[in-house]
């Protein structure tokens, strides 16, 4: 069974990228295929931390790693990245980059900062990494993408067209100074060469792979709640952070994939604006910040903490059609004396199972919750299922009951050994 999918379940940070680099020492590739660096995955190996934005997580193992043909890449972020593993005396000539992903320009970070700016009271809470500019040139046709970089001559035509248009953007919608073309292509000329041999066909490689029956991971970045369609729109990333944005963002057919992993935080966060039915305001959401060191990963933002909406894990289970839930950061609830699960929301006196899809009637949600007793045993040493205690056995079974998806690992730790896989 080679084609594995990691993807949130909530509204991102559920320890995907943890959970990638556990599963990683087993693939043979590990694939991005939506997002960019505006993702923040946190990997521990011993005691050292590694935050990657836009690499996959499967860059500590030996996997071949895949930027694919969804993803946006900010050149510069990727050398950053790369030259920091460098520095610390890793290797990375097996990190390749898909030639139909788009480039984030310098003009979609300074528009991302804008847009925000001019949405007032409305704004989206992005992480300004230019992310939502750059997807919206690729889908106007407008966009450079990293295999122009491979004919300088004619991605310097293609730049000065775009660069003529954003600047007249900048002047009059903005009044705000444009770019200079000749300055950006000497930058773009200064790092050409360090990305050229890492520019693949992506699609082909990673089909090819999974045709020889190799173990390919796809990784997704952010998650259901932010995805462009099924998501809190307008609260939402750019992209499709769902299996379904495999098949688009990696070339992928849907028979290929075999295994759909969604990652679910036992508790709930969100960093960025937008409905949050969940969101305590008291000192439990801040016992919950605190002990999960909930701080934005890419930007170092707070984040919004209530407790586990099954509402919404449940709502991913459906669109991504997940085949197993792992639970991480089950570790936090210890020593809670009654923890709270939210089953459903109730909207002007109508209870919902599901997602409803405007805003405004999610603003008006109240959470319809369940209450399970707590346990203080340590479970951050526990490696299998049945030394969990009752209690946490219980909060689990009723995940997987009204998900109707199995729970085939806890992560109980940030290290890569703190998991319970479940038999
Ligand atoms: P964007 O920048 O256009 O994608 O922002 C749009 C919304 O998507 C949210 N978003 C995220 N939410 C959680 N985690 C993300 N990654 C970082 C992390 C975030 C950080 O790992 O902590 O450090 O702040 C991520 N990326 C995008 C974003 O908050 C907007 O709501
Ligand atoms: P991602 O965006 O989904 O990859 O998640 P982040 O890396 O942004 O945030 C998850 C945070 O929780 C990171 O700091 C991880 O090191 C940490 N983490 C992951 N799993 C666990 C766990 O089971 N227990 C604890 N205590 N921390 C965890
Ligand atoms: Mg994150």
């Amino acid at each position: 069974m080679p084609g594995y999918v990691v993807v949130g379940t909530q509204w991102g940070d559920e320890g995907k990228g943890k959970v990638v680099d556990y599963l990683g020492s087993k693939m043979d590739y590990v694939v991005r295929f939506q997002g960019g660096n505006n993702a923040g995955h946190t990997v521990v190996v011993k005691d050292e931390k590694v935050v990657l934005h836009l690499l996959p997580s499967g860059v500590l193992q030996k996997a071949t790693c895949v930027i694919g043909p969804g993803v946006v890449v900010d050149p510069f972020v990727f050398l950053d990245e790369i030259k920091a593993l460098e520095d610390k005396g890793m290797h990375t000539d097996h990190v390749k980059i898909s030639d139909c992903s788009h480039i984030i320009m310098p003009y979609h970070v300074l528009l991302d900062e804008l847009i925000e700016e001019s949405l007032k009271d409305n704004k989206i809470g992005t992480t300004k990494r230019g992310i939502g500019p750059c997807y919206a040139d690729k889908y106007s046709r407008t966009g450079l993408r990293m295999g122009d970089l491979l004919d300088f001559e004619s991605f310097k035509k293609k730049l000065k067209t775009a660069v003529d248009m954003k600047n007249i953007t900048f002047q009059k919608v903005y009044d705000h100074k444009g770019f200079d073309y000749e300055e950006l292509v000497q930058r773009f000329e200064k790092i050409k060469d360090l990305l050229t041999p890492r520019i693949i066909n992506a699609q082909i490689e990673v089909n090819q792979a999974l045709d020889e029956n190799k173990q390919v991971l796809f990784e997704g970045a952010q998650a259901a709640m932010l995805d462009i369609n099924y998501g809190n729109y307008p609260y939402v990333t750019s992209s499709s952070p769902t299996s379904a944005g495999v098949c688009t963002g990696a070339g992928v057919s849907p028979k290929k994939l075999d295994v759909i992993i969604g990652i679910a935080k036992a508790y709930s966060t969100r960093v960025g604006e937008g409905p949050f039915v969940c969101e305590l305001f008291d000192d439990m959401g801040e016992t919950l910040r605190t002990k999960g060191h909930e701080f934005g990963a890419t930007t170092g933002r707070p984040r919004r903490c209530g407790w586990l909406d099954v509402n919404v894990v449940r709502h991913a289970a459906m669109i991504n059609g997940l085949t197993d839930l792992v639970i991480t950061k089950l570790d936090i609830l210890t020593g809670i004396k009654t923890i709270k699960m939210c089953v459903a929301y109730e909207i002007d006196g109508k209870r919902y199972d599901y997602i409803p899809s405007s805003v405004e009637d999610l603003a008006k949600a109240k959470p319809i919750y369940e209450e399970f007793e707590g346990w203080n045993e340590d479970i951050s040493k526990m490696h299998t299922y049945e030394e969990l205690p009752e209690n946490a056995k219980k909060y689990l079974a009723r995940i997987e009951e009204l998900t109707k998806t199995k729970i085939s690992m806890i992560s109980v730790g940030p290290e890569r050994n703190c998991n319970i896989v479940v038999k």
